[in-house]
């Protein structure tokens, strides 16, 4: 047996599912405003894009806001224990080739008490979707600070403000080995479900982390780079095999001059450099992270916050290579017998 890819390409015409049908009509129960509304709609409807069995998904998560996902899909669905939704997720994934695996998780979920799963999940590269909902702040447990709170963040855990560095997802998940890494937003819905199309066609695990505003504990934590009237200038959208061109009047551009001090991406002002020829071109098939890795520390000022598919690469995955394993043993040594296992030389009684 061994794993086929369970995810054909997505689709617009004559498909037999609608949104609707991943709407599990439980009560919602977030904050009313909370972003992860927007999140939760967009995945009903790239779901619909793909001709695909409701029973063929399941969605895992760990404990959180964020975390409540599964109740409002209409799948299955595994709401489990703080940070160890990957655990579970893997395990799925190795028995059962032909399910879609969507791991919803929140930074603290992720980050804090997961770190070390969220890691070996995306080293290991089993055919798992993760949406990574970051909002910079514990929802559930009413708003102390995460791993991703800004240095100096006030808050009930902090009330002098948090001396941490925070971490960067996207930069752990690069050290981790990750094949596909992309960002989104919840308040670009168009953009995320590009986003998480991408992510579902990627074999391999697939990490999106998606800005989030918790309006209760954490309002607007995204909004100097994301609001409305600052995205244009504050953030870049990547698209594969063109310039990072950003700016309302898309005017600016990023090159990266080298040096015996390292590569310092800078901006350039195209408008009154018209030949610039030496802009940085995307390429998220890169395959030396290194390139992906520089992207992930862009960070507003100085630099725009990248959106979209930073890194997609091509590598086997966990679940593929061990079917592979299990075959080989099974033509060598013949099918297992777990009653000759437990019962065969090697066991031992303890008095
Ligand atoms: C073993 C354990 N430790 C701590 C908690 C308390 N707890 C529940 S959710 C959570 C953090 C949630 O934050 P995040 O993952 O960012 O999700 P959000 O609620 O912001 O979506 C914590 C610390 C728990 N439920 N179990
Ligand atoms: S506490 Fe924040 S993250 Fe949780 S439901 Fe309310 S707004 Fe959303």
């Amino acid at each position: 047996m061994s794993t086929p890819n369970p995810v054909p390409p997505s689709n617009t015409q004559n498909l037999p599912f609608t949104k609707d049908d991943f709407v599990s009509g439980q009560e919602v129960r977030w904050c009313p405003g909370c972003g992860d509304y927007a999140i939760l709609a967009v995945m009903q409807r790239t779901l619909s894009k793909f001709a695909i069995p409701r029973e063929n998904y399941v969605f895992v998560s760990g404990i959180g806001c964020s975390s409540r996902f599964p109740y409002y899909m209409n799948t299955y669905g595994f709401h489990s224990i703080h940070g160890r939704a990957p655990t579970i997720a893997s395990g799925l994934r190795c028995v059962n080739p032909n399910l879609v695996i969507w791991l919803i998780t929140g930074d603290g979920d992720a980050l804090s008490i997961g770190g070390n799963h969220f890691l070996h999940i995306l080293r290991r590269n089993l055919n798992v979707n993760i949406v990574l909902v970051n909002n910079r702040i514990y929802g559930l447990t009413k708003g102390q600070y995460s791993p991703t709170s800004e240095a100096g963040k006030i808050t009930k855990s902090s009330p002098q403000g948090a001396i941490d560095y925070p971490v960067n997802p996207l930069s752990i998940a690069l050290a981790s080995e990750a094949t596909f890494i992309a960002r989104s937003v919840d308040s670009d819905p168009k953009h995320m479900e590009y986003v998480f199309e991408r992510a579902m066609q990627h074999k391999g695990t697939s990490l999106v982390e998606v800005y989030q505003n918790c309006n209760i504990f954490n309002d607007k934590a995204f909004y100097p780079v994301t609001g409305r009237e600052n995205r244009d200038d504050r953030a870049v959208y990547l698209e594969h095999d063109k310039p990072l061109i950003f700016g309302k009047k898309r005017d600016l551009a990023i090159r990266v001059k080298g040096g015996p001090s390292g590569l310092k991406p800078e901006i350039v002002d195209i408008s009154k450099n018209k030949d610039a020829d030496d802009l940085l071109i995307h390429n998220e098939k890169e395959p030396d992270p290194s390139y992906a890795y520089m992207l992930t520390q862009f960070q507003y000022p100085g630099l725009p916050v990248p959106l979209g598919v930073f890194r997609a690469v091509s590598r086997p995955t966990y679940d593929e290579m061990l079917d592979i394993q299990t075959e080989d043993l099974i033509k060598k040594k013949g099918k297992g017998d777990i009653k000759n296992l437990l019962y065969g030389n090697d066991t031992w009684t303890v008095n």
